[in-house]
């Protein structure tokens, strides 16, 4: 481990470029004095039944039926992959999610979460009563149903820094599930199972969103008070909570006022939310609700500053996605916050919206530079971060809006149809985007993505509907497939994370601090490899919402031979300076070898 080779010497020279910025001159936002220009980028980043939620008041005119949608492609057979090394492939995976996933987290590697709704799934739990929730395990190819005895129907769920989740919110329950609107429930990766409190919390929320904070706990932000198509004002919940609370007894704090949410009626329900870094370890939240973009600090509860609106509504129903593109110190994490789809008429026939906006937070006058989303009209995007800093979006509809069918079942009247069967692969640095190979299956109202440890992403659900239905256009879907990009269907040798801090990656979830130095063990069978790393949280998906995605790039401060083993490397790395860069939590590191990323990555509390 003693030899250097030439071909680190670049590694070198960038990680000792990285480490001499000062970090105190982050800016968070802008204002008078922070006046600065960022240092030049030097190291670029990484190449039938009861309907209970169909819009209750249905304010969507019913008019003329959406456009003809396109036929439907047929799928290949469960377990083949179909598509190329260029555009992606996907594969469907031969086991059923036995409950629709609505909602969807990774727990483990190789583990994935699903959340539905209250309705008569196939896959049962333990006492007879339709699973709400089930663990997919793709390493044993298992499926088991988790228990839940409240209503999940349209929630939000979080990370906490102890790496336990946090999932709040639901409707009304029936006869055998309480009502779910109140209720807190917990699911500790490590112990495998969820825990309810039944009506804890002070007020009801039916989609609100949740994101991990600085401090190790999640806001829980807005929502309504029952479900519906549209918000307005008699069931609007403009106010926010914190978990844990600050009790010892863990007694809810009262919810406070967030005036925002009424200003932004009625496209205010599942509002975007991230986290801006600053120099103070403040809460300072990037918030969109309907067209309107704010800077509220959290923790003093005042409004920073308004951004300039966007074009387009792109909050629910009018569903669009938001991310936080990925940060990197060469430009001290310079936040750059990206907007993507929605729909700019509440109307069923309107085709979607075919833009994207980026701002960067911290310029001296922050403005939308638009796009055009790589010209495929989108409502109900996803968007997934990989772990070479390009995004997937993928999902979603061409023509209406978020919700559920109208008509009956031999005459429906789909308020989103002509599905977006083909992802597009968005370059943050070219700001280009590739058409992908397309799925064959629609994924649109309540459908998910998430990236995969394993470095592709995962893809579940569907449900445009009140209720489980088969035999329909678009049907009740409880088939998962896989999406590979690009990067991953190379023949550039994967590399394999052996350990971090000695501590092997298979089976432990690693605990790791901010601003030190960590230190992996990586084999890699490519004789000239060039590694660089990156740091993400998965967060929690639903409603093309990823609460808490995010994606810093790590520094390598030096890459040796290991000479315990051929092809071995050790990998020292900074981790991220403090928690508004990254919030704590389980996240995933990644090692990526000239641009293929890591069979698997590492599993690591930071904290
Ligand atoms: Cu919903």
């Amino acid at each position: 481990m003693k030899n250097y080779y030439s071909y680190f010497l670049l590694f070198l020279l960038i990680g000792g470029f990285l480490l001499s910025i000062n970090i105190n001159n982050a800016s968070a936002y802008p204002s008078q004095n922070q006046r600065r220009q960022a240092p030049a980028a030097k190291a670029a980043p990484p190449k039938d039944a009861a309907p209970k939620d169909a819009p209750k008041d249905a304010n969507a005119p019913a008019g003329k039926a959406a456009a003809p949608p396109a036929p439907p492609p047929a799928a290949a057979p469960a377990g083949k992959e179909v598509g190329d090394a260029t555009a992606g492939t996907w594969t469907i995976l031969p086991t059923l999610t036995g409950v629709n996933a609505m909602h969807m987290f990774v727990p483990r590697p190789g583990q994935y979460i699903y959340v539905d709704k209250l309705e008569a799934n196939p896959l049962l739990q333990s006492n007879g009563q339709p699973a709400e929730s089930a663990l997919f395990d793709i390493d044993k190819n298992t499926l088991t149903a988790l228990d839940l005895t409240s209503d999940t129907f349209c929630s939000a769920g979080s990370f906490m820094g102890n790496g336990v989740l946090v999932h709040t919110g639901g409707d009304n329950g029936n006869v055998q599930f309480a009502a779910g609107q109140q209720t807190l429930r917990f699911y500790d990766p490590m112990v495998g199972k969820w825990e309810e409190k039944v009506g804890l919390m002070k007020s009801k929320r039916w989609y609100p969103t949740m994101l991990p904070l600085v401090d190790g706990r999640v806001v829980i932000m807005g929502g309504s008070t029952g479900g519906t198509g549209l918000n307005r004002a008699e069931i609007d919940n403009p106010t926010y909570n914190i978990w844990p609370p600050s009790s010892a007894d863990g007694t809810p704090d009262a919810d406070r006022p967030m005036p925002f949410l009424t200003d932004t009626l009625p496209y205010n329900l599942y509002v975007f939310m991230h986290i801006v870094p600053n120099n103070e370890n403040k809460n300072m939240l990037f918030m969109l609700s309907n067209q309107q973009p704010i800077l509220f600090d959290l923790d003093t509860g005042t409004l920073v500053y308004n951004y300039p609106k966007i074009a387009v509504q792109r909050t629910y129903p009018q569903t669009g996605t938001s991310l936080m593109l990925p940060l990197f110190s060469s430009n001290n994490y310079a936040p750059e916050i990206m907007v993507c789809g929605g729909q700019a008429a509440f109307e069923i026939t309107s085709t979607a919206e075919a833009s994207c906006g980026r701002m960067l937070l911290n310029a001296n006058q922050p403005a939308w530079v638009m796009d055009d989303f790589g010209g495929i009209p989108r409502v109900m995007p996803d968007n997934v971060i990989l772990p070479n800093g390009q995004v997937v979006f993928l999902n979603g509809a061409q023509t209406g809006f978020a919700g559920f069918r109208k008509g009956n079942k031999a005459n429906p009247l789909w308020v989103n149809s002509n599905p977006a069967f083909n992802p597009v692969l968005y370059d943050p640095v070219g700001k280009t985007y590739a058409k992908m190979n397309p799925s064959t299956v629609a994924r649109m109202y309540h459908s998910v993505a998430i990236l995969s440890p394993d470095g592709y992403v995962f893809v579940a659900g569907s449900n445009p509907q009140a209720s489980v239905q088969k035999g329909l256009e678009f049907s009740t879907e409880y088939r998962a497939e896989i999406f590979k990009p690009p990067y991953i269907l190379t023949d550039v040798p994967r590399p394999t994370i052996i350990n971090v801090n000695g501590t092997d990656i298979a089976g432990n979830r690693i605990p790791i601090a901010y601003n030190q130095q960590t230190i992996l063990v990586v084999s890699c069978t490519d004789p000239k490899p060039s590694f660089t790393a990156a740091i993400i949280h998965l967060g929690f998906v639903t409603h093309s919402q990823n609460m808490g995605q995010r994606y810093v790039g790590l520094d390598i401060a030096s890459v040796n031979y290991d000479a315990n083993a051929a092809g071995q490397y050790i990998i020292t790395l900074t981790t991220p300076p403090n928690p508004t860069i990254i919030a704590p939590g389980p996240h995933y590191i990644f090692i990526l070898n000239n641009g293929a990323p890591c069979v698997r990555a590492a599993e690591v509390l930071l904290n």
